[in-house]
């Protein structure tokens, strides 16, 4: 009987051993290996040498259980949980009312002013003997505080005089998922959705509970669960009864739910006549629907809603405007603590104006007629989450309402999961762009954390590229997008490279030249991805559909989804007139930038045709006519992406072959395509510049035709 427990036992441990080495990615950033650097493990040994985790909440337990388990896995040996300081090198986490030992070291001053979120790591003293205190106001600090420390040793910092005050800047931090309730998920790339709607609420995928480490690792609290485009469904018991039980496994990591609201829910589900926000028998359902979810979920956070637009229904259909819409779901949530996130993304084909002008154009005469607890959801810019858009001109514009920005992560028009595309550069471009709403300084950031007008409702969304592949994001390197927008949500004000740094440390090894190389090919690859796709300000000029590869020629239908509505190239030149003398958006934004863009010389060039329609012989800075310009910056494009397989190339005996070979074939996809996109649309382009291609430039394999007629037959999620 000994002999064969001790058989079961060793299996146990090589099939464990087995699975935490195969390098499929299910682990994220939280791997938890053995630091392979043999002098910092040592003296991280020498530094812990115990725990004290004090407190007995869901939040205390899940936090103290990935200590644990982050510890163990790291230096390679468990660390006893202690009940008193009786040594040196114990880590002591806790809040000062739930842990007397925290309690006794006095830390009022230092936490006073961090929040319920924010948190402190020090090295102190106990009773003379040296210690790291996490310490917190709140579990949920403590929490966020025990993540941190883990990244410190995942990333291989030094522990010994550490002295970190960190608080979220954005109050509400929350992942998108445009998840349908078949699982499908739209603009989804990586498998199904997270949610086993049919499996729930009986069954707990353990994935629901790595989901929200991996978002409290980062800082995200919020989650709503489903698709902008809702289906009321989702507010009926028995989905109700669903949603509580992901809810229950999220609590544990500071994890809120929210859902989409469907405008029409009162009829659909209701069985009233109408869905009319101010018809006193809606304002009553809506009360009660609320009240239900509060009885089934006491911590629900609330609803974000996409109303009239794109064929959802809204307030417009009885002649109510959007803050009678917000402002009776807002007075349901609101003796619950709920909020309302109502969302900007509203355009009309039926309305002759530019499309980038429509959302400015209803909502800045609605601005302070929104009740205290809505927030309104504004894209990062105007159209629809470009390779590139100037930031959007409500930033700023909307004083006295809270706005927040939404982000996508999943990557809708970047190559899906296909393409290589580190996203950071792209949101920190959005938000350190200078609004001038209150003059220099006035950065999108600051719009957002609420600093610029003293707003304390404050959020932030990022359209998750979740779903129920392996290793949760399709392409390895995707993962990075999902860390990226978490860390800044969490602090709006971090670098790219920064964060890019960390992530590779966690997720691939902490040997320079590896970061270095990794590090190189992330940092570039959105501007390369704009160069092959939409350079100098072009947009909204791909396939039909799908939205993957390229289509300026689509004309067909309704007007603002075609692509020459945006480009409107023609024999004269390219670009939409966007300045006084076209459709004036450039008069949405501040007299600072609108200066700058309605001017074709001041007006960044990587945003020209964004802003100008510009000849052909156009002289760009570079001295090179547009025409030409166009094609060196699309051929750049490629050229980038060999270097990017070049340089990947050279990680191939530094890290695991598993994401090796999986990101190599990967970039195979993305060269191919990155052609596509390149000749597709610079012979579509030459159709009206007439103008030859640069002689040095290397000619497209194909005539137009075929590239109008190309089918993708290996895109995730494109049939
Ligand atoms: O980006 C566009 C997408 C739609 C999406 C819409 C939105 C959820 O093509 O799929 O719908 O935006 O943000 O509402």
């Amino acid at each position: 009987m000994k002999y064969l427990y001790s058989i079961i036992l060793t299996g146990l441990i090589i099939f464990n051993s087995f699975e935490t080495r195969a390098e499929d990615g299910y682990r994220l950033w939280l791997r938890y290996d053995v630091i392979p650097d043999s002098k910092v493990l040592k003296s991280y040994n020498k530094q812990i040498k115990g725990l004290i985790v004090e407190g007995d909440s869901p939040v205390i337990r899940a936090a103290k259980n990935e200590l644990e388990k982050g510890l163990e896995g790291l230096l390679g040996r468990s660390i006893p949980a202690m009940s008193s300081v009786s040594k040196k090198g114990v880590v002591i986490a806790g809040t000062p009312s739930g842990s007397q030992v925290i309690g006794s070291l006095k830390l009022q001053d230092k936490l006073s002013g961090l929040g319920p979120e924010g948190y402190i790591i020090v090295n102190t003293r106990y009773r003379n003997k040296k210690v790291i205190v996490i310490a917190a106001n709140n579990d949920a600090g403590v929490m966020y505080g025990i993540f941190n420390f883990l990244r410190l040793l995942q990333t291989n910092q030094p522990i010994g005089s550490l002295s970190i005050s960190d608080v979220p800047k954005i109050n509400i931090r929350l992942l998108n998922h445009w998840d349908n309730l078949d699982r499908s998920v739209e603009r989804g790339y990586a498998g199904l959705s997270l949610w086993d709607w049919q499996s729930l609420p009986g069954q707990i995928d353990e994935r629901y509970t790595d989901y929200a480490r991996a978002n409290a690792s980062v800082g995200i609290n919020g989650t709503v669960l489903t698709n902008v485009n809702a289906n009321a469904l989702i507010l009926t018991k028995d989905y109700l009864e669903k949603v509580a039980a992901l809810a229950g496994v999220f609590r544990s990591y500071g994890i809120k739910v929210y859902l989409t609201a469907r405008f029409s829910a009162p009829v659909e589900i209701g069985k009233l006549k109408t869905a009319d926000p101010l018809d006193p028998d809606v304002i009553k359902w809506w009360k009660n629907k609320v009240d239900e979810i509060y009885s089934y979920i006491p911590d629900f956070g609330g609803f974000v809603v996409k109303a009239n637009s794109e064929g959802q229904p809204g307030p417009q259909e009885y002649k109510r405007n959007h803050a009678d819409g917000a402002n009776t779901l807002a007075d349901a949530v609101a003796p619950h603590g709920g909020i309302i996130m109502w969302r900007a993304f509203v355009y009309d084909n039926n309305v002759p104006d530019d499309r980038a002008k429509q959302a400015y154009n209803e909502f800045v005469p609605l601005d302070g007629k929104f009740r205290k607890n809505v927030i309104i959801q504004v894209k990062n810019g105007p159209i629809d989450f470009q390779p590139r858009e100037p930031f959007h001109p409500l930033f700023g514009a909307m004083p006295a309402t809270p706005l927040m920005p939404e982000l996508q992560i999943t990557q809708e028009y970047l190559g899906s999961s296909t393409h290589l595309v580190y996203l950071a550069p792209l949101f920190e471009e959005c938000l350190k762009s200078d609004t001038y709403a209150k003059g220099k300084g006035s950065l999108v950031a600051r719009v957002i954390d609420g600093s610029l007008e003293n707003h304390s409702l404050t959020a932030i969304a990022g359209v998750a590229n979740t779903g129920d592949v392996r290793n949760w994001t399709g392409h390895p390197i995707a993962q990075s997008n999902w860390y990226a927008y978490g860390r800044l949500a969490w602090d709006p004000y971090l670098s790219s490279e920064k964060i890019a740094d960390e992530w590779i440390r966690m997720t691939f090894s902490n040997d320079p030249a590896t970061v270095n190389k990794i590090a190189g090919i992330m940092l570039g690859s959105r501007e390369a991805a704009v160069k092959y796709m939409t350079h100098l300000g072009l947009h909204h000029i791909m396939y039909e559909g799908h939205h993957y590869g390229p289509g300026p020629w689509v004309s067909r239908g309704r007007q603002d989804w075609t692509s020459v509505y945006y480009h409107k190239a023609d024999e004269k030149g390219i670009g939409f007139n966007r300045t006084s003398s076209g459709s004036n958006a450039v008069s949405q934004y501040f007299p600072t930038v609108r200066d700058l863009y309605e001017n074709r010389e001041s007006c960044p060039e990587n945003l020209l045709l964004w802003f100008h329609h510009i000849p052909w012989d156009y002289r760009m800075k570079s001295g090179k006519s547009l025409w030409d310009e166009l094609c060196f910056m699309y051929h750049e494009g490629v050229k980038t992406v060999q270097q990017m397989q070049d340089q990947w190339e050279s990680l191939r005996d530094l890290i695991d072959s598993d994401r090796f070979e999986s990101v190599k074939s990967l970039l195979v996809k993305q060269e191919r395509d990155s052609k596509i996109w390149r000749d597709g649309c610079i012979l579509y382009f030459q159709t009206f510049s007439k103008r030859p291609l640069p002689r040095e430039l290397e000619k497209p394999e194909h005539d137009l035709n075929y590239y109008k007629n190309h089918k993708y037959t290996d895109i995730p999620g494109i049939r």
